[in-house]
């Protein structure tokens, strides 16, 4: 049977889901989206994702027109229609039908998209092998244009430095803020591992970018920061350069597709002896654990 799609109250076919031509997503990328994943029939962290997707909204004065509760309802049960237990689910709020023009007043209401998919995974080898990347020469949107803790439609800037990892033959890219500075991948937040300091008693110490560096706040992110907490790493988030990545101990990104993979390579430096570290490993471990619980 193919897959059932919630479009504004009602189920479609995938072939006959279909929103118009004029709804200011497609015209402009006006509007704000989100990637789920369910787990043995559970939505992982799905309040963290739909309180995301309600502050992605406010921000771009979007309102969404149905409520948080409901929201979470319509999309556990769209899962459970499909009959899907291991799923990638993709919410879409768009500012709706309008005229042809940029006014987001002349779109009397927002369009709801809730999609119920199986999931496309990296294979199995890249986990046990780690990723190659690049640096991509395409920044992060400046944080008073496009503030990148909005999950927009608008992905093209994170598609071309994606273009530019195609082009280089590697697997993912590593995308800087406008200074310069560390930020994300292009779907995937970035953690790198340093041996402890004069400060860290002892522990390993986890960085990963400040929210505020040019990131989407991930909710992987979110939940490998409290396994580290909890697991006896010093978790730092901050600022930090390439020169970071090219001496970690370990590197690795975090996002519901890719869930925790190592990389080894960054800009043809090879990372620590090229291989998954211990500490990705574990952590990895710990989150496959925490996902049979729904987060
Ligand atoms: N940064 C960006 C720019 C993202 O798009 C993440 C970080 C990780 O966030 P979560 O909440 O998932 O831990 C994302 C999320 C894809 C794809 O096909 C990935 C995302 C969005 C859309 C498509 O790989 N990632």
């Amino acid at each position: 049977m193919s897959i059932q799609v919630w479009i504004d109250g009602e189920y479609y076919p995938k072939d006959q889901a279909k929103v118009s031509v004029f709804d200011h997503g497609l015209l402009y990328g006006d509007g704000v989206f989100e990637g789920i994943r369910s787990y043995h029939g559970k939505v992982f962290r799905l309040k963290q994702h739909v309180d995301r997707l309600y502050a992605s909204a406010k921000a771009i004065w979007l309102e969404v027109p149905i409520s948080k509760a409901e929201m979470s309802q319509r999309i556990e049960e769209t899962v459970k229609i499909n009959k899907l237990t291991d799923s990638y689910i993709r919410v879409l709020v768009t500012r709706g039908k309008g005229d042809l023009g940029l006014d987001p007043r002349k779109c009397p209401r927002p369009t709801i998209v809730i999609i119920a998919d199986t999931i496309q995974l990296y294979p199995p080898e890249f986990y046990q092998k780690g990723l190659d990347v690049i640096t991509a020469a395409t920044p992060i949107s400046h944080r008073e244009n496009l503030n990148p803790r909005i999950k927009s439609l608008n992905y093209l800037g994170h598609i071309l430095a994606k273009i530019e990892g195609i082009q280089a033959g590697v697997h993912e890219v590593v995308m800087l803020d406008p200074a310069g500075f560390v930020a994300e991948c292009s779907g995937d937040n970035i953690f790198v591992i340093n041996p402890p300091d004069h400060k860290s008693g002892g522990k390993k110490i986890l960085r990963t970018p400040h929210a505020n560096a040019g990131i989407l706040k991930g909710v992987t992110r979110d939940a490998v920061i409290e396994l580290a907490a909890s697991g006896g790493y010093d978790v730092r988030e901050e600022l930090f350069t390439r020169y970071d990545l090219y001496t970690a101990d370990e590197m690795f990104l975090t996002g519901t597709g890719a869930e925790i993979i190592s990389v080894v390579k960054v800009d043809g430096r090879t990372i620590a002896d090229g291989k998954p570290g211990p500490v990705t490993l574990d952590l990895l471990a710990r989150f496959r654990e925490l996902t049979k619980t729904g987060g």
